[in-house]
């Protein structure tokens, strides 16, 4: 081995990647970062030698030709401690796009290529540094929007998700070789007190495979924010509450019914919590043609709702209310929002159906605007509900990967309960078996992974 890779474990790729892992842009700082059994060599021929690992060490960044081109700092990691697991290199310059552009064009001439996207990131699974759950984890957590996507983002990258993975794995894998024990007795049936045992054991399989795909849809609302759709008759204040939410003139404003004509989407934090906030066109009973399509829309938006805010006007009487908005008004789903009491006080609650609760606000002075939002933290608590020593929360390839593993379970029951063939059995399980292996990335499938990892950005 030559000294200049003396860091070096076994690497897997035999090239040097570098890539910009700071947004393009002026900024104090730019980030260039280098993977590969080259980053020593390349760190020497910089900095006559290879700094002490991970430590900041500052010099001159010479091109190949002696140009000065910046003073940066440089931080060599060697492989046993890095990131991809393999020897890689940190350069921190000054924020300028042009001189990041000199050192990336002076790195590929000294040897190194250009990283594609998400492909330090691929490097650290294909590396064994992280699991593939643990990798789309380092995505959530670039894109964590909310305290609350933050923290699942967190737990997934500290292996929350592998580890429920592994267990289920070994259950299953005691299960299977039990099966498996009886394959070579085919004229022998299974004894009524191990198929009991195996049954018990793939039962609850399903109900905890069962379990984790009920979190998809935590896992939706915390990547997209919950589904917050703000309706109410023309004028009634809906554009002003958004707009009053969102903390500026989002949307237009006039005392003329009819003037959102178009939804209009704006995310807003509140609390732990990201809301999706859309406010739609006024629920006119006797619209006219262009009115008639913005409500169409408004309509769809509330189907698809997570929660809705149905906003009144203080001192009217309740509004005739289409039936898709009425079935949508539950406890838990919905929120009463009487609006303008700076023009009615002390108004009279109109009789509201299904023990929704309500809150008075004007979206004009801001009066009762906070109490709207600590009741919309409380809604959005009841509809993510958290459990803190166990948040796991999938995503659709999860989401794809459990349900095929809930189908060979369920087929297996099957064929257990009707005494069927023991080899399908167990070809039933194995499918399971490979489908948990999914989420960890146990599987050698070479295009979903190159699928997987081209979503994320350069320099990851
Ligand atoms: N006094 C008072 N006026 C308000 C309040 N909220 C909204 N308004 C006024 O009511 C009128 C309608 O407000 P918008 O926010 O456009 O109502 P909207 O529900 O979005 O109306 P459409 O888009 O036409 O369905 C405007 O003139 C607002 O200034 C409030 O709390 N108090
Ligand atoms: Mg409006």
């Amino acid at each position: 081995m030559d000294a200049e890779r003396c860091f070096t474990v076994m690497p897997r790729f035999t090239d040097t990647i570098a890539a910009l892992a700071t947004p393009a842009g002026t900024s104090a700082i730019a980030l260039v970062r280098v993977s590969g059994p080259d980053a020593g060599r390349i760190a020497r021929e910089i900095l006559g030698e290879i700094p002490a690992p991970r430590l900041a060490r500052h010099g001159d960044y010479k091109d190949r030709a002696g140009s000065l081109v910046d003073d940066a700092l440089f931080t060599f990691f060697p492989a046993t401690g890095s990131y991809t697991g393999e020897d890689a290199l940190e350069i921190s310059c000054h924020g300028n796009p042009f001189i990041a552009q000199k050192i990336l064009e002076d790195l590929l001439a000294r040897g190194a290529r250009s990283a594609e996207p998400g492909e330090f990131t691929q490097r650290a699974f294909l590396n064994g540094r992280m699991d593939l759950s643990q990798a789309e984890a380092v995505m959530d957590l670039i894109h964590a929007r909310s305290e609350r996507a933050l923290a699942a983002a967190n737990q997934q990258l500290r292996g929350a998700l592998g580890r429920r993975m592994n267990e289920l794995t070994e259950r299953l894998l005691g299960a299977l070789a039990h099966v498996e024990a009886y394959i070579d007795f085919p004229e022998e049936d299974l004894p009524a007190e191990d198929s009991d045992g195996i049954r018990r054991t793939l039962e609850s399989l399903a109900t905890d495979t069962a379990r984790l795909l009920a979190t998809s849809h935590y896992g939706e609302l915390l990547r997209d924010g919950i589904k917050t759709v703000i309706v109410g008759a023309p004028n009634a204040g809906k554009s002003s509450l958004l707009n009053r939410l969102v903390g500026h003139e989002r949307a237009i404003v006039s005392p003329e019914p009819g003037t959102t004509r178009d939804f209009i989407e704006e995310r807003i934090i509140v609390g732990p919590h990201c809301l999706r906030l859309i406010d739609t066109a006024g629920l006119n009973p006797d619209p006219g043609a262009i009115e008639k399509l913005g409500m169409a829309k408004s309509l769809e938006r509330v189907a698809e709702a997570d929660l809705i805010l149905l906003v009144l006007e203080a001192g009217r009487p309740l509004p005739a209310l289409p039936k898709a908005v009425t079935d949508r008004l539950s406890v838990g789903l919905a929120l009463i929002v009487i609006n303008k009491i700076d023009l009615t006080p002390s108004p009279m609650t109109p009789s509201l159906p299904n023990a929704v609760p309500v809150v008075r606000i004007s979206a004009l002075t801001g009066t009762g605007i906070e109490g709207l939002v600590a009741t919309l933290v409380q809604l959005a608590d009841s509809i993510q509900p958290i459990d803190k020593d166990n948040f796991i929360v999938i995503n659709a390839r999860h989401s794809d990967a459990l349900t095929k593993a809930k189908l060979g379970l369920e087929d297996a029951l099957a064929k257990l309960a009707s005494a069927g063939p023991i080899e399908l059995i167990a070809s039933d399980l194995r499918g399971t078996l490979a489908s948990y292996g999914e989420i960890v990335g146990k599987i050698d499938n070479e295009r979903m992974l190159n699928q997987l990892f081209a979503t994320f950005c350069i320099g990851k």
